[in-house]
């Protein structure tokens, strides 16, 4: 993929062509697993996104730095918190978690990861971060102190896609959290794209290529899937 990345997704978005990320989270994986994951995703994962709640540093950059050895699949950082930025990936979501009122994830973690990021060549992408109701308590929700709006209430979630949208925000990721018993429901999805003109990301929850499917149909531009991969890495050969 020779044009950044963010490019890349809005044009697949205009010519209808749906994308799928499968997030590792380097606390999950053995770095000696590294060949068997691409192996298992080359031919379906469009990105990897590295990241989750807890990480560290150090582990991170081990897994980017194994990764960019073994593909060219792009790496895109999907970070937690601001000490897992690690020039080696070729971009970061800059995420603003947009459904919570916590300045900690709004402005002050983005603010104090810049002077790291200005010694990179990362791709930076602006994401606005939404949080919704999963049906169980995620990390992200934990870690971030912030309530994820409930899944019925579709008039604000759509409306915050929309603010994140007016505010710059480059792509939506509307999330349940890793791990959710509840994927975001398609009426969600359909709602929000109608409303927005950027790329949507989904994620959380989705374990099934049914669910996937479902995802892509109601409107999702972007898929990650994380915990159905963990628990099965066969899960790719099923789509
Ligand atoms: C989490 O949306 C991602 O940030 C993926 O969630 O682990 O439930 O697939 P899962």
């Amino acid at each position: 993929m020779s044009k950044p990345i963010l490019q890349h997704i809005i044009d697949s978005k205009k010519e209808g062509k749906k994308l799928l990320a499968l997030l590792l989270d380097p606390d999950k994986v053995n770095l000696g697993e590294t060949d068997t994951i691409i192996q298992k995703i080359k031919n379906h994962a469009d990105l990897i996104f590295v990241g989750g709640s807890t990480v560290s540093h150090g582990d991170t950059q081990k897994l980017v730095q194994q990764l960019k050895i073994k593909t060219t699949i792009p790496i895109v950082l999907f970070p937690g918190d601001t000490s897992q930025i690690t020039g080696t990936a070729d971009a970061i979501l800059f995420l603003s978690l947009i459904s919570g009122d916590n300045p900690e994830y709004l402005i002050k973690q983005q603010l104090k990861s810049v002077s790291m990021l200005l010694e990179t060549t990362l791709e930076i992408i602006p994401t606005g971060y939404i949080l919704i109701e999963g049906g169980v308590e995620t990390a992200v929700q934990k870690v971030s102190e912030t309530k994820p709006i409930e899944q019925d209430n579709i008039e604000l979630i759509s409306q915050t896609a929309i603010t994140g949208m007016y505010l710059g925000k480059q792509l939506i990721y509307l999330e349940a959290g890793s791990g959710a018993t509840k994927m975001v429901s398609q009426k969600i999805i359909k709602k929000v794209t109608e409303n927005i003109s950027i790329p949507l990301i989904v994620g959380g929850g989705i374990r099934t290529k049914k669910q996937l499917k479902m995802a892509y149909e109601a409107g999702a531009d972007l898929v990650v899937i994380g915990t159905a991969f963990e628990e099965n890495n066969l899960f790719f050969d099923s789509i």
